[in-house]
């Protein structure tokens, strides 16, 4: 630790010719950044020392997406030296959580899938495994959302200005990227080999972030890969005055990095997506093949070393570059190399919603990739013919990789992996029975599931430091070393004191959020009110527009029947993708339901709604600890699991939820008489699809529904949206709002009562945190590690 302070010292001495007593915050924060990522990298060479020596299996961790949420706290909360940092700081006048501040969130990532990604990266570091993630430098990362009118604005996050000082710039390992050209095949004495001409190359440059792990020796590290042309800017066109034309292929290359696409729920920006996923899984792949054949001098034993984990399709373009890698350059037989290939990729599927399965379309994949395409093409035609072999009496219509001139990459991965893992029961079983139904018969156990799990050394020990602090007095376990023993808080379920502290503890949360909604909206919120909260991304089928509907009627009742509920605060917090009109209509409608309130002295004493801009990771750490209900009522077999619904029952907030994704779970967890479930389930949702639902009727046979959605139109004042939703509600209604409308408001009315039962809500309360052990990531990452990929811990 001395070391540590005498670095910071000489740091801003050097850097900056300040001694600590003259510097300031922007500088401090620089001098942490620069010393915490240095001190990391030097434990990595001793950990990837020993990882080489024992020459063991290591994980690839391929994902578009990373949510890493501010780097600094989480480093020197794992070091183990936030405190000391603390006290040096605050000895020379700074305090900590104003540097903290300064941090952008490196925002790679657009939800839960990224989010994800970063949560496993954490908790497989703390238990040494040897992971490596790839990803995209994004130099802007999820747009920074602002609510002008109550309408979403999005503006370019520049995150690296202030967050470069994590990330180490790896020249000695760029690439070159092929794209566009054409192949040709050629025989030689060897026999047929391809030679690739005319393409356009781009370089790959990459930047590492050094991932911590808690109390343990293990560094691994986030691989970011930056575009760039291949040779700069042309000198001869700029002579010849041609300025812009002579830093054209500059741009052109550099724009494959520039920007993540906000957009998670559906496959759009084609081309240049395209270009992302093969720049990133090419760049990875190269790199990982280079790494294996110096260590071994053979990629015959790859798949024994290494496993490449696909998350979610958008990196499956890593199959056919490893097979264009094994045979072009390597000189592998198709036969080999396959044989290879599919011992060596394990692909998750997050989602089943059709339109967020890629499907690229050949006349426009082709051209920019012909080699990948004729790979893919030829793996297409060999599955085909393997599949009329075995007689399987198989739907291809289904199952066939290219279908209708367009490329399934769900169909790519499945073909291709070893093994296929949804991420909750619920959804893995849909994707069996259903959506992958004639793959399920075929492969028999190539599918599985791995529940997701959290960072709960992030969402409850960094996030929530008061309740961290009370546990582990209470507990005298380490439950932040192994969640798990967090179930020993059960045995104090009827211990009424810890039922006050734990409600003193959630006081404490309430207050520091209700002084932050006050500082970024101007509501002042009543912190005895019951805190409701719906964070997440902003997305029909999430259905905040049933949420929002609830509240209407509320406010209908309290200011036309007298009603008196007790007071409660309604949080939402959501970005939308940028291109997707309803769900900004949401935004819209949420925003004009607060404002309405806001001016009503009546129907503001018992109901406020507040939306806070720019949801994000560090965001959602300060709302988490403070919320008491937990909305997670997604149209049920929608969500394919959810990983905030498992933050905040972490944090002792109770869940209001349908019978959908980890929800089922967590019922399953902490019994049915410590959550409020409410809807149709899936089979339900499944079947009145089938019969054909028509929201109209639920309209017209319920009074509480049409009362609600008259109502709702008598608040239009021409600038807001309420007739045009509840048009679409009563005319459209896809998820399917009004079927579930009466028993979400019967849920609700009992949460209202529930709440003002303090001892009981209380229990209620504990049980959730003391049942949240299964949620952990290091659980869900033990189950990647045995059950797919078979590593071993870095000793
Ligand atoms: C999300 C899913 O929507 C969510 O249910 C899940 O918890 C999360 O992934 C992590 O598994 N993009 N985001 C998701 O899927 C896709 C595709």
């Amino acid at each position: 630790m001395d070391s540590f302070t005498k670095a910071i010292k000489r740091y801003l001495e050097k850097r900056f010719g300040n001694s600590i007593e003259d510097a300031s915050e922007r500088q401090i924060y620089q001098a942490l950044m620069v010393i915490t990522r240095d001190k990391l990298a030097e434990k990595r060479y001793h950990y990837i020392n020993k990882l080489k020596e024992s020459e063991q299996k290591r994980v690839y961790y391929m994902s578009m997406e990373f949510l890493v949420g501010k780097t600094l706290r989480n480093n020197l909360y794992n070091l183990g030296i936030e405190s000391e940092v603390k006290n040096f700081l605050s000895e020379n006048g700074f305090v900590l959580d104003k540097i903290y501040d300064i941090e952008p969130d490196p925002g790679l990532g657009n939800g839960g899938l990224g989010r994800l990604a970063s949560c496993y990266m954490d908790a497989l570091t703390s238990q040494e495994y040897p992971i490596t993630g790839f990803s995209i430098l994004y130099e802007f990362g999820i747009f920074k959302q602002v609510i002008s009118n109550g309408w979403q604005q999005e503006f370019p996050d520049n995150w690296l200005d202030l967050g470069k000082y994590g990330l180490i710039y790896r020249s000695d390992e760029e690439v070159e990227i092929k794209f566009y050209g054409e192949t040709k095949e050629q025989w030689t004495s060897d026999g047929l080999r391809i030679k690739y001409e005319d393409y356009t190359p781009i370089i790959a440059e990459p930047y590492d972030l050094m991932i911590s792990g808690y109390e343990t020796d293990a560094v691994n590290v986030l691989r970011l890969w930056k575009s760039k042309a291949s040779g700069g800017f042309n000198m001869r066109l700029f002579e010849q005055g041609e300025y812009s034309k002579s830093v054209e292929s500059k741009a052109i290359a550099e724009s494959i990095s520039k920007l993540l696409y906000p957009a998670d729920d559906n496959n759009k920006g084609k081309e240049l997506r395209i270009k992302q996923q093969y720049f990133f899984t090419s760049a990875s792949l190269q790199q990982i093949v280079k790494m294996h054949y110096k260590a071994y001098n053979t990629l015959d034993n790859l798949a024994e070393k290494v496993v490449i984990h696909i998350n979610d399709t958008h990196p499956s373009l890593c199959i056919p570059e490893l097979m264009r890698i094994l045979m072009d350059e390597y000189e592998y037989s198709w036969d080999k190399a396959w044989e290879i290939t599919i011992k060596t990729f394990a692909y998750t599927n997050h989602t089943i919603m059709a339109e967020a399965l890629e499907k690229w379309s050949v006349d426009l994949f082709r051209p920019i990739l012909p080699r990948i395409y004729t790979i893919i093409s030829e793996i297409n035609n060999r599955f085909c013919k393997w599949c009329k072999d075995i007689g399987a009496s198989v739907d291809l219509e289904e199952m066939s990789i290219i279908h209708n001139d367009m490329i399934r990459m769900a169909n790519l991965c499945i073909v291709s992996s070893y093994s296929v893992n949804g991420v909750s029961k619920l959804h893995s079983d849909i994707l069996k029975k259903d959506t992958f139904k004639s793959f399920n018969r075929i492969y028999p156990g190539k599918f599985t599931n791995v529940t997701n799990g959290i960072a709960h050394r992030r969402w409850l020990g960094q996030a929530n430091p008061e309740l961290t602090k009370y546990l582990n007095e209470l507990l005298e376990v380490d439950f932040i070393k192994d969640l798990s023993s967090i179930e020993n808080l059960l045995e104090y379920k009827s211990d009424e004191s810890v039922i006050n502290n734990l409600e003193n503890i959630k006081k404490i949360k309430k207050v520091q959020l209700a002084e932050y909604i006050k500082k970024n909206t101007g509501l002042t919120v009543d912190t005895n009110s019951i805190f409701d909260v719906q964070i997440k991304r902003l997305h029909e089928y999430k259905r905040q527009l049933l949420n929002a509907l609830h509240i209407i009627y509320l406010y209908k009742e309290i200011k036309y029947n007298a009603l008196k509920p007790y007071p409660r605060t309604f949080i939402f917090s959501a970005k939308a993708s940028s291109g997707y009109v309803m769900a900004k209509n949401i935004i819209k409608l949420i925003c004009s339901i607060s404002e309405i309130i806001e001016m009503d002295p009546e129907v503001r004493k018992y109901i406020k709604v507040v939306f806070l801009e720019d949801y994000r990771v560090s965001l959602a750490e300060k709302i988490i600890p403070a919320a008491d209900v937990s909305e997670q009522i997604s149209q049920a077999g929608k969500e394919a699991s959810g990983t905030g619904n498992m933050k905040l029952m972490l944090n002792g907030a109770l869940t209001l939820g349908t019978m959908d994704g980890a929800n089922v779970e967590i019922y399953n967890a902490v019994g049915k008489d410590n959550i409020f479930i409410f809807g149709l389930s899936s089979e339900e949702v499944s079947d009145l699809s089938e019969r054909g639902y028509r929201s109209e009727e639920f309209y017209q046979n319920s009074s509480v529904i049409k009362e609600t959605i008259d109502f709702m139109r008598t608040l239009d004042n021409g600038d807001s949206n309420f007739n045009y939703m509840a048009d679409y509600l009563v005319s459209r209604d896809p998820y399917m709002c009004l079927a579930d409308f009466e028993s979400y408001l019967e849920q609700q009315k009992l949460i209202e009562k529930t709440y003002q039962d303090r001892i009981k809500w209380g229990q209620m309360s504990l049980v959730n945190i003391a049942n949240s052990g299964i949620f952990s990531a290091d659980r869900a990452t033990s189950e990647y590690v045995k059950e797919i990929w078979n590593i071993k811990k870095v000793k």
